[in-house]
């Protein structure tokens, strides 16, 4: 919901309680005391309709374990019996997403800042199915989002600001999970395929970039350990953010300010 919805629907809330208000002291004359439980009954309708599913994202350089552990904590949460879906970006089963692609398989070319703005329009697509997903509880579990965006373009040399702009009013993910590894050893793992940006010293640039955009909602995990080893630290810290979502959480939007 935008800010503007949520604005209007808290006036009308208040309005509506307001006169729930008068109208009740008025022909009851009632006092404080029930005034204090009409507040509490307020604030807890807002907390219930507040609780809902986890954004929760995985970011890292190419080959760190991002594919693998988000398949992993989507079984876990099943397992739980939680309502999960694991999604990913780009997302290359739509239009845009089938022009993305053909970029990284270096079948087409685009200017720099065209492919960025795609890679957005990509994410922007699927912004309002997000949206509605988290709100009926159910936890998303997402393979790269606007991080791998700006990481990616700026360490082309694009302007970080420049690339943040247009990811803005897109979910701010609740917990983002930095696989951290060296270029190097994520080049040891299996090798770098064919796609545009598998090269080790252009994911030296990204891991740069990377860097600059780590905020309070980063949990950096040491992606050179065993799988299982990660595997065991990211599922304490995705269930204690998946508990917060369901207790009550207001969703917020990218880099607001
Ligand atoms: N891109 C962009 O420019 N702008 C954007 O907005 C977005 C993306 C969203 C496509 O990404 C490219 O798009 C990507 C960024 C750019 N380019 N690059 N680089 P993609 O997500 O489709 O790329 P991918 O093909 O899935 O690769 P990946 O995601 O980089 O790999 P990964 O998912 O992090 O790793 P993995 O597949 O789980 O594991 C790789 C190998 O390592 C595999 O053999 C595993 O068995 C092994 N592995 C995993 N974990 C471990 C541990 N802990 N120890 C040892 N071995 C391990
Ligand atoms: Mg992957």
């Amino acid at each position: 919901m935008t800010n503007a919805c949520y604005f209007t629907v808290f006036k009308a809330f208040n309005f509506a309680t307001g006169v729930a208000r008068q109208s009740l002291s008025s022909n009851c004359n009632l006092k404080s005391p029930f005034k204090c439980s009409f507040r509490k009954m307020h604030m807890e309708i807002n907390k219930e309709s507040d609780s809902r599913g986890a954004l929760i994202v995985l970011e890292g350089l190419d080959r760190c374990g991002k594919t693998t552990q988000c398949s992993r904590l989507l079984s876990h949460l099943e397992e739980l019996g939680h309502s999960v879906e694991s999604w990913r970006f780009p997302d290359r089963n739509t239009g845009v997403g089938q022009m993305i692609s053909s970029y990284l398989a270096n079948k087409s070319h685009l200017d720099d800042h065209a492919i960025h703005l795609l890679f957005s329009a990509n994410r922007w697509e699927k912004r309002s199915l997000m949206e509605s997903k988290l709100r009926s509880k159910t936890t998303l579990i997402v393979d790269r989002y606007s991080f791998s965006g700006v990481a990616f373009s700026s360490a082309k040399g694009l302007d970080l600001e420049w690339c943040k702009a247009p990811e803005k009013g897109l979910l701010a993910p609740d917990l983002v999970l930095y696989l951290d590894i060296s270029p190097e050893k994520a080049a040891e793992r299996g090798g770098y395929g064919d796609e545009r940006y598998e090269q080790l010293e252009f994911q030296k640039k990204v891991a740069q970039s990377y860097r600059t955009l780590c905020d309070s909602t980063w949990k950096i995990i040491d992606a050179t350990r065993p799988v299982e080893d990660v595997e065991k630290q990211l599922k304490q810290i995705v269930m204690e953010c998946v508990l917060t979502c369901q207790k009550g959480k207001p969703l917020s939007q990218l880099w607001e300010n």
